[in-house]
């Protein structure tokens, strides 16, 4: 089944999409869409160097250098860099803090500073480079909080709760690399057409549907949960009146992993185990990972809990904290929810 001419021409890049709901909001100053448009273009920078990733190990095998004589860097540093580069001397960042990065980056002198903090996780998943397997890079956006000052931002301006965001989006570097970004007007998803270079349209308006199909936790910890988290899994495979259609995917690439579920529905758990000592929340962080992924579940109609509370009600204390984190359908997560409370408090 073809389109019709007139079909393919209704083409809407993402800088077309931005500046349209840009134009409908008259007070907007475009700061924020120009902010996007650079975070789409470091994910394109990011996508061309994830598709050479086995190809840079080779050329960088002898002494780690590469062709242009620079050291080969392992690709979430340089993730890390591409975003800190294409984004700290625009005029439009305060602050950002990486999750690569133990300190805030605050934006140079030499630069202009401007009203908003970027907080982001260049390469999620990075455990998988060296598989071939879906990865991404996370980012959130908030104000800074005295939008005047003329100084660098502080650690206080990216330690605000997930509320306050006002933009998330994640890139996912898969068999196509998509860009999904969630604002107070919702969820919209771009797809990289390599062959113009541009990010088009492919998923407005993301809603996450009613009928969940999948789960995706790590069981091999099973272990380490406590009885309501094993409870809640048992629920998800069909007892205590579950579901009995749920299918198990786990890529183990959190950004890969929420992206099906928010397109097919379902939940993704990773919740606090007993497996290390010194993690005691799970693995994953609040700012760089939750937070922005919880703005972008509830702008498509789903929910994200650290088992107690809602991810974005929470004031985080630590730059690095993690989080236990339930995310995905609404009833699906309320579920977590209430088996928590039930055999674990
Ligand atoms: P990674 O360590 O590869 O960066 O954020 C950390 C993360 O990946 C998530 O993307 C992923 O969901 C999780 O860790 C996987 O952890 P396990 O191997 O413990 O399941």
């Amino acid at each position: 089944m073809y389109n019709s001419i007139e079909e393919d021409a209704k083409i809407t890049t993402i800088e077309r999409h931005i500046l349209d709901q840009q134009l409908s909001y008259p007070e907007a100053t475009g700061v924020l869409t120009n902010l996007l448009y650079d975070i789409a273009l470091a994910g394109k920078v990011i996508a061309s160097n994830t598709i050479r990733a086995g190809l840079a190990e080779i050329l960088g095998r002898t002494g780690d250098m590469n062709v242009q004589g620079e050291q080969v860097m392992k690709l979430d540093r340089l993730a890390d860099l591409t975003m800190q580069r294409l984004n700290d001397h625009t005029g439009r960042l305060a602050v950002m803090a990486s999750e690569e990065n133990p300190d805030v980056l605050p934006i140079a002198k030499e630069y202009p500073i401007g009203k908003y903090v970027l907080l982001f996780d260049p390469l999620d998943g990075s455990s998988n480079v060296d598989f071939n397997i879906p990865i991404g890079t996370i980012f959130a956006i908030y104000r800074r909080l005295a939008p005047d000052n003329p100084e660098p931002g502080t650690l206080e301006d990216c330690l605000q709760a997930g509320r306050k965001m006002v933009a998330a989006g994640y890139i996912l570097y898969g068999s196509s690399t998509m860009l999904v970004y969630a604002t107070a007007r919702g969820a919209q998803g771009f797809t990289l057409d390599p062959s113009v270079g541009e990010f088009l349209l492919s998923h407005p308006d993301i809603r996450i549907p009613d009928r969940p199909t999948y789960f995706s936790a790590n069981l091999g910890y099973e272990r380490y949960w406590s009885r309501g988290v094993q409870e809640y899994t048992s629920y998800l495979q069909g007892s205590h009146g579950g579901p009995k259609h749920l299918s198990l995917r786990y890529i183990g690439s959190l950004v890969a992993d929420f992206h099906r579920n928010l397109l097919s529905g379902g939940v993704f758990y990773y919740p606090a185990d007993r497996k290390d000592p010194n993690k005691p929340y799970g693995k994953l962080r609040l700012t760089y990972e939750a937070s922005p992924l919880a703005f972008i579940a509830e702008h498509a109609g789903g929910y994200a809990s650290n088992g107690t509370q809602n991810i974005l009600d929470i004031q985080p204390e630590l730059l690095h904290q993690r989080t236990p984190l339930y995310i995905g359908s609404r009833d699906l997560v309320e579920k977590a929810d209430e088996f928590i409370h039930r055999y674990d408090q």
